[in-house]
Formats: structure tokens, sequence, C-alpha cells
């Protein structure tokens, strides 16, 4: 019934050329006048204009060239207004509207609304509609000139501003876009300014528009925007083409950021960033994101979506842009690491289960439940693919070519491939499975070594498979770009990094003339998103630990080895001592990064363990996974524990703070060895840490270790007592208690924060904090009497009338309920009918709640 089918595509019959717009603000009756320039596309054709419109929006007068139309050929239904064919011109004509909204109702944060007596907007993905009535899709491209009526003292549109007076702004944008993109905000704000020369002469002021008072904590974010807009001068070519680039800060904001055109909107805790509240991570989010939404202005804004099935378009190519600039700001290898981590925990965990879709899904209910990590970083890795496949020269002959022709376009992933046909002569018809197909594939790998005297050969047969998913049980073989390398038994590269491509669903591979028997390492740099499987005893994971030249696939055999291990642990088997061992050498090792030294220090989470498991047909068992994973951290800090003392110390980072690379590299080293010391010196360490430490990165790092030992209600006290004025770091207080609970105790910690004064939870963030900060607790999530289950699902009732998409987002904690035991399943299974249950349930919940009972 409510079903969008990509197949079902059509242009909209009428061309917009300009869009004018007055709004007169006021907190509950806002008035907004809309002019379209319109012209049928088709005049000897005539067809009916429908607009888009939500229900909260009140229609008071409508003129077609200044004449009100007969009110018979004017029909409201649902969320559309239409005029019939014959009221309307068979030329162009001038489309006037007024409307009256409240953005003081707004609740669910989608249109205009108001967020600390700031007025915003959020159009992404069809919030527009709740402005005005409009042809609320992508392709559908104007120019807007916008007059913004307020007493407010700072009023902000897109593009460039034209006219201000007393009570008055006007800002014109040249660059026709689509409603998606537009952008408002008034409000008493206070800028942090810059200015950029764009490599061809064009001065352009830069403004971080912030409450009074948080102007301190901006400058992270403008030093941010002023590399990121050389970044893409330097790397993509592409300038900056406004004399302005607004950033706006706003507490209440359902997605991180939002790239409208000149006018960038960012949740506060993506811009505002001071030592003393925010952590590494938090600098080394900031620093992405904001770059993230400037390169949209061109994979995104000057070449936007046709429609939404092509999400991954703009979203995949630009997350792809935003990885490669924080690998050339910071450190490659770490980088790659974290995002394979991030897409194994959120990517591969959906593609697993009932929420699997593709890079571009065919089909839709709710478009803001497709925001996901499918669209973003699997869209992603497939580029990453795609640039391996061709090389570099390749990629960046193929990303000109876009950029040329398809500049102004509301362009499709058949485009997308087009050009690197073009650019590159290669045909990808295959490869386009990648954006078509849903599942991760399970790569094989067998080796047959046969030694000879003139040399001994190596074969390697990969098999691949990829299991059905939701509506798509037939898969054919994709091309996999699987890069590898061989080692010799003394631990030199035999044979450096080569891309093989596979396109069968078996197929072989050999080396000949090879000394000795080497070790393969294989899917070196993570090359493509797949599972391997592989048989490799212990030893020789430690052995490609020691040696791989390649630092994700060493980090990947000191990750299969833990996992190895907690494996073992989790079924009560016995468990060898290489991890343990292998681990202690490789943190003596000074010459390594401090950063990758953290990461192989930091045992899998509880989650990757079950799925781990669940991927060798194991049902996960929780509190033996959390029992596992904490017997073998103590193990590690008992066997180490003098060697651990020593780096303790030796990583502590002297002088003010910075939050660069390196030493946030030495303090992620630092922490990593701090949560290990905590289980066994009873806390002393994390104690004197949180007392003298001035930095958030510390403190957080201290409390955790504290918390999970069931400890750290003085540090809780304190840090509440500093920061309880400041939202961002109670939201992260709010989250830290759920989420490093002892197991047993998660649901009800959850419960009482819940019933705090203070726990605001239609702020957006806030609410993730606590609810997202359980469902992060593996074990307590999944509690066996069902307490998790029922504590997050009373909150999505409570949030879904309010928020619709952040109740939806936030249901995916439930996504994997199936993979667990029948006692556990049944419990889950009755939380989500419960939820199905409830009258009047939104669109995006319901859809979410029954794609995964289906
Ligand atoms: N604002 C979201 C993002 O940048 C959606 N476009 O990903
Ligand atoms: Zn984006």
């Amino acid at each position: 019934q409510n079903v969008q089918f990509l197949a079902d595509y059509r242009p909209y019959p009428f061309v917009l050329s300009s869009t004018r717009m007055t709004f007169r603000l006021s907190a509950t009756d806002t008035r907004v006048l809309t002019a379209l320039s319109l012209a049928p596309r088709h005049p000897d054709r005539p067809e009916d204009l429908v607009l888009d419109g939500g229900k909260g929006v009140r229609l008071l007068s409508l003129t077609i060239d200044g004449a009100v139309p007969d009110p018979a050929h004017v029909r409201r239904e649902g969320e559309t207004l239409t005029i019939t064919a014959a009221a309307l011109p068979r030329h162009s004509f001038l489309l006037e509207t007024e409307v009256g909204i409240d953005p003081s109702a707004n609740t669910a944060f989608e249109g205009l609304y108001i967020s600390n007596e700031m007025f915003c907007t959020q159009c992404e993905a069809e919030g527009f509609r709740h402005i005005t009535f409009y042809p609320d899709r992508p392709d559908v491209m104007a120019t807007f000139h916008v007059t913004i009526d307020s007493d407010l003292p700072v009023l902000l549109s897109n593009g460039n501003p034209v006219g201000q007076s007393q009570g008055r702004a006007e800002w014109h944008d040249p660059w026709p876009k689509p409603s998606y993109l537009f952008a408002l905000v008034a409000g008493d704000l206070v800028a942090v300014s810059d200015s950029f020369t764009t490599r061809s002469g064009r001065k352009v002021a830069l403004n971080v528009w912030v409450r009074p008072g948080d102007q301190d904590r901006a400058g992270f974010a403008m030093e941010s925007l002023i590399k990121s807009m050389k970044w893409d001068e330097d790397v993509y070519g592409r300038e900056y083409d406004l004399d302005v680039f607004n950033i706006v800060a706003v507490d209440d904001f359902n997605m991180g950021a939002m790239e409208n055109k000149g006018l960038n909107i960012f949740n506060s805790k993506l811009v505002l960033a001071s030592p003393e509240t925010a952590t590494d991570g938090d600098y080394e989010r900031i620093e992405a994101v904001i770059a993230h939404e400037y390169f949209h202005n061109w994979t995104g804004n000057r070449i936007t979506c046709r429609d939404w099935f092509q999400l991954c378009l703009k979203e995949g190519l630009t997350v792809f842009r935003d990885q490669q600039f924080t690998s050339d700001m910071r450190s490659a290898a770490v980088k790659r690491i974290e995002d394979v981590q991030a897409l194994r925990a959120r990517q591969f965990r959906e593609d697993q289960g009932p929420l699997a879709h593709p890079p571009r899904p065919d089909r839709y209910e709710e478009i803001n439940n497709f925001y996901t990590a499918t669209v973003y970083e699997k869209g992603a890795e497939v580029i990453g693919m795609l640039k391996r496949l061709v090389g570099d020269d390749g990629y960046r002959r193929a990303l000109d070519l876009y950029f040329n022709r398809h500049d102004g376009d509301a362009a499709t992933i058949e485009d997308w491939l087009k050009v690197f046909e073009d650019a590159t002569g290669r045909d990808l018809t295959q490869f386009k499975r990648w954006y078509t197909d849903a599942g991760t594939p399970r790569l094989t790998m067998a080796e047959d070594w046969q030694p000879a005297e003139a040399g001994g050969t190596l074969a390697l047969t990969f098999t691949q498979e990829t299991p059905a998913t939701p509506r798509q049980t037939e898969k054919l073989p994709r091309v996999i770009p699987i890069a590898l390398g061989l080692i010799g038994p003394n631990g030199d590269e035999v044979a450096p990094t080569q891309v093989l491509e596979m396109t069968e669903a078996k197929q072989s591979f050999t080396f000949d003339g090879l000394g000795a028997r080497p070790v393969v390492s294989v899917l070196r740099g993570f090359s493509a998103p797949v599972i391997l499987s592989r048989r490799l005893d212990d030893a020789t994971r430690a052995f490609l630990l020691a040696h791989d030249t390649d630092p994700f696939a060493r980090w990947e055999a000191g990750r299969d080895l833990a996992l190895s291990a907690l494996i073992a642990a989790s079924q009560g088997q016995p468990v060898t001592r290489d991890y343990v061992e292998a681990i202690g050498r490789l943190i003596a090792d000074d010459s390594a990064d401090p950063a990758f030294r953290a990461l192989c220090l930091s045992l899998p989470g509880e989650e990757e363990i079950a799925t781990r498991l669940f991927n060798q047909g194991i049902t996960p068992d929780p509190d033996a996974i959390h029992a596992a994973r904490e017997s073998l951290a103590r193990d590690l800090a008992e066997t180490h524990l003098d060697l651990l003392s020593r780096l303790y110390t030796a990583m502590t980072v002297e002088g003010p703070y910075r939050p660069d690379a390196a030493d946030a590299a030495r303090r992620s080293l630092r922490n990593a060895v701090l949560a290990l010391l905590t289980r066994i010196d009873g806390g002393e360490r994390a104690e004197v840490l949180f007392g003298v430490t001035g930095n958030m990165t510390e403190r957080i790092a201290a409390l955790t270790a504290l918390l999970r030992r069931g400890r750290g209600q003085a540090e809780l006290t304190a840090l509440h007592d500093l920061f309880a004025d400041n939202r961002l770091v109670m939201d992260k207080w709010f989250s830290v208690q759920p989420m490093a609970a002892p197991p047993a105790q998660a649901a009800q910690v959850a419960r009482s924060l819940s019933q705090r004064k203070d726990f605001d939870w239609k702020n957006p963030n806030r609410f993730r904090a606590l609810i997202g900060g359980l469902s992060a607790n593996h074990a307590g999530f999944h509690a066996a009497d069902g307490s998790g289950y029922d504590f997050v699902a009373d909150w999505l009732m409570r949030m879904d009338p309010v928020n619709p998409q952040i109740a939806a987002r936030m249901s995916t904690a439930f996504e994997t309920w199936t993979r667990y035991d029948a006692g556990r399943r049944a419990k889950a299974l009755a939380a989500l009918e419960r939820i199905a249950a409830v009258q009047g349930l939104s669109k995006n919940t319901r859809e979410m709640v029954s794609r995964m009972i289906a």
C-alpha cells in the first residue's frame, strides 16, 4: 500500500525554475509565502499538479497567475495537494500559496522547529513538505530566494546574503537545488568567523554559529572546515562556490549533521569541543563530519540524487571521501582498522539480519529508515573496491568525468558506474551487484602446497557464497578484489601485495617458483567487505601478527587470535597461550604506533564475539561471552603486569592537551592499558587519573574502567557536579552508566536514570545516550530475564508519537534478536509484538518492527 518502488520512477511532469519564499516567523503561527515558477513538461499532455504537504501545513490561500482557482479543482488528500490539469495554464505560470505552520508543536524535528528558542530546519529527506506545499523530491531543482521576517538577531538561509535590515534578511541561492537542501535558522547566535580564499581567488566568509557562551568551543570546528576546503581542492580539484559558508550548532537534531547548501546545520555534539568536555574520539568525529558535510557540496549538492533509492550515490561517496580525508590528516592504518571495526559492528550486523538491504534498495516504505550503515558505510566500501580495481589514476579520471558530466544533475547509480566504464574501459555489469544485492559474501580460501626441486607451487582456491536475505534468495557471484601478499618462513615478504580479481563462485590462483612454503596474508587492507574463513592455527596467526607488513592484516591476525581464545573460553574449551604471549611482544614493541598497539590490545567487544559464534553456527550465550572476555582481560593484565605498568607510565602525555593524532594515540594506548590494570589494581590507578586529569578523554576512560568493576560512584557524582549545565557532558554521563554497568544491573541502572528530572528524553542526544547506552551493553541488553528488551521497548513506544524517526532508528537494538536462544527470542519477540500492537504507531517504527518480526 505504502511501498515506494524504484521501478516506478517517472520524472516530475512540471519544470520548476525558481522558488521565492517569505517566512514571517512566529513560534506558534509562522506564515510561509511561496511563489513557484512552473511550466508543464509536456504542454500537449496536460497533467494534474501534485504537491506534497504535511498534515500540519494549513493552506490559507492559493493563486495561479494571481487568480484564485475554482475550489473544485483544488483537492487536499493525505499528504498531498492536487490542482487538476483543467485549472492549469498550458504555458509557464506562477503558483502562489500562503500557509500557516506551528514550529512550537514540532517535536519530530522534521521541517521547521524550535530548539532552545532558535528556529531551525531539517528537510532531508522529506521535511520540506512540513514547511509548505511543494514537489518535495530530489530531482526537482530550483534557485531559491528567501526573505525572513523576524526580530531575532541572526537570520540565515542558503546561498549569499542579498539584503539585511532591521527585522528582515534576504538570501539568494543561485545554485538550483532540491528542497531537501533548503535551510533556515533564526535565533540569538554568535559566530566564530574566519575566511578562506579558494585557489581561483574567491574569498569566502566562514562562520560557525553557536549560542552565546559557546564560542570558545567552536574553534576546532572552524579549523576542520578550513582543512576540508583545502583538501577538496588539493585532492579532488573541487572549489567552493558561494561567498559565505555558514555552520550552525543545534542542540535538538535527529541526525549528526546536514549539508544544506551554504548553511550546514550540525548536531551541537559535532561542533562544540574543548579538552574539558570532549574526548579524542569526539575531536576526530568532529573533524570527519565537518569534512563530510563540506564535501557534500560537490557530492550531493552540485550533483544530487534522482530519487531516494540512489541515496548511496551521495552518501557512500561522501563517506569514502571523508575517510580519505581522515587518513590524510591522521594515521591511514589506524583509520582503516577503525572503519572496518565500525563496518563489521554496524553494517555486517545489519546485513546478516532481518533488516538487510542492498546499498541501493529497490523498495521502501519510509525513506528515513534507509539512512543506514549499508547505504553509508557499505556504500563507501563499494567505492573503495572500485578504486582498487581501476587504480588510482582510473579513479581520478572517473571522478573528473563524473563532475564534468553530471554537474547540476540529479543522478543515479547507473550514471556513476557509466563514468567508470567510460573513463577506464572496464565493464562493470557484474560489479553492479554490489549495489543491487544485499548480504555479506562468505569467502573461503583453501591452500594447496606442492613442493618441488625447481621451486614450489602454492594454489589458492577461493569460493564465495552469499546467504539469502529478505526478498533475495538467489545470489550470483560478485567481483571480489582480493589483496594478498606472501610471507616467507623467516618473516620476510616474498611477494608484495597484489590484487586478485575473483569473479566466479569458485576460482583458483597459483604462485610458483617459491622456495619454501609461505604464509598467505590475505584480504590486506580489508580489500573487500566479505567474511573470510580460512583454516589457520593460532601459531600462524601469531606469526602474521609479528611479521605481516600490511597493518590491517597484522591487526586482523591479532583479532583472530583473540577471538579464537574468547570463543574457546566461552565454550568452556581449553585456551591456547598464543594470544596472551603474542600481544605481550607487540605492546613491548616501541617502534609500533601507540594507536595501533592500543587497537591490538583492546579485546573484541562482546557483540563481536557473539557475531563470530553465530557465523560459526553456534548460538551465542551473552553471559558466557561476558565471563570469557572478563577472564581473558584479567589474564592479560596478570601475565603482563610489569610491562603494562611501565607502559602506563611511559604513555603519559606531558604538556597542555592537544587533540592531534600523536597525543591521542598515546592516550588511547594508556587508556587501553588502564582498562586492563583496573581489573587487578582495585581501581587505584583509575581513581588517581580521574582526580588529576583535566581532559574528558581520560576522565571518561577512568570512569568507564571503574564502572565496569562496579565502582566509580564518587567519580560519577563529581562529573555530574562539575558539568550539570553542560548538555553534551551530561549525555556522556547518561550513556556511560548503562553501558559499563555489570550486565545483571544494566537495565535497572538505565531505568533509574530514566526517572530523573534531567532525563530530557525528547532531546534526541539524551534519548540516544541512555537507550543506546543500554543497547551497547551486550549482556545487559540481552539479559535472560528480558529486562533489557522491556526497558527499550517501553521507551520506543513512548518516543514513537513524539519523534518517530528516533524511535525507528533506535529499534535496531533488536535487529539481531533471532540469533539467541529460545528463551531470549521469546522475550524479544514479545517486546517487538508489544510495539507492533500500538494503535497509531508511526509508519517509521511500523516498517522497522514488521521487517524484524517477518
Ligand atoms: N545529513 C546527513 C549526512 O550528511 C544526511 N545527508 O549524511
Ligand atoms: Zn552525508
